[in-house]
């Protein structure tokens, strides 16, 4: 069974095989996390970001890492939240699924979340904690090269959220 753990940081920082990028549908870069990733990237990732003509909400596409510690980027566009009933948790589980789905079609042993949709999209973090979890471990239980999840946390908000949930039911 892979190994689903949470730590509080930086994901830029993490040596995994992927990182998961929160991106919006132009793919061409912003704020939050995503201007955090194109920055320690450097600047040949948008020019990668660019040839792949955006991305769907609760779609991802794939990319190189560039200057990061991860061999790959694999940029996932969350909804933004609109209250609730205009589909927001089925988009943000497929959010978790594709990059999942992609990762895994790249034979990836490791990869790392942030916490998608919660900072300038807006989602509830009690209620995007619930949805990351239960989408990553119900695309688990089927056959992956994918090893470890990680949710890195920046903020101690969504790191008590998810030390809550993953700990208490994970054992
Ligand atoms: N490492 C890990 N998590 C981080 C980092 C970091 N370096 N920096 C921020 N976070 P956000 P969204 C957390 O706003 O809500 C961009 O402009 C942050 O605390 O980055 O999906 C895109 O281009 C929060 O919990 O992404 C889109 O336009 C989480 O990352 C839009 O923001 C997500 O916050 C996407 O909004």
């Amino acid at each position: 069974m892979p190994i689903l753990r949470v730590i509080q940081g930086d994901i830029t920082k993490q040596a995994v095989d992927a990182i998961v990028n929160a991106a919006n549908t132009s793919l061409l870069g912003g704020g939050g996390v995503d201007g955090a990733i194109h920055r320690a990237a450097g600047p040949e990732l948008v020019f990668e970001c660019r040839m792949l003509h955006g991305c769907k909400t609760g779609d991802a596409k794939l990319t190189r890492g560039y200057r990061l510690p991860a061999p790959y980027i694999i940029h996932a566009v969350g909804p933004v939240w609109r209250g609730g009933a205009h589909g927001e948790a089925d988009l943000l589980a497929s959010c978790y699924r594709r990059s999942l789905e992609i990762a895994n079609a790249e034979n990836l042993n490791s990869i790392a979340f942030p916490n998608i949709s919660t900072g300038i999209y807006g989602y509830p973090k009690d209620k995007a904690v619930e949805v990351a979890i239960t989408a990553v471990r119900n695309y688990l239980k089927k056959q992956t090269s994918i090893q470890e999840v990680i949710f890195v946390c920046f903020d101690i908000d969504n790191l008590t959220l998810y030390e809550q949930r993953l700990y208490s039911q994970n054992e």
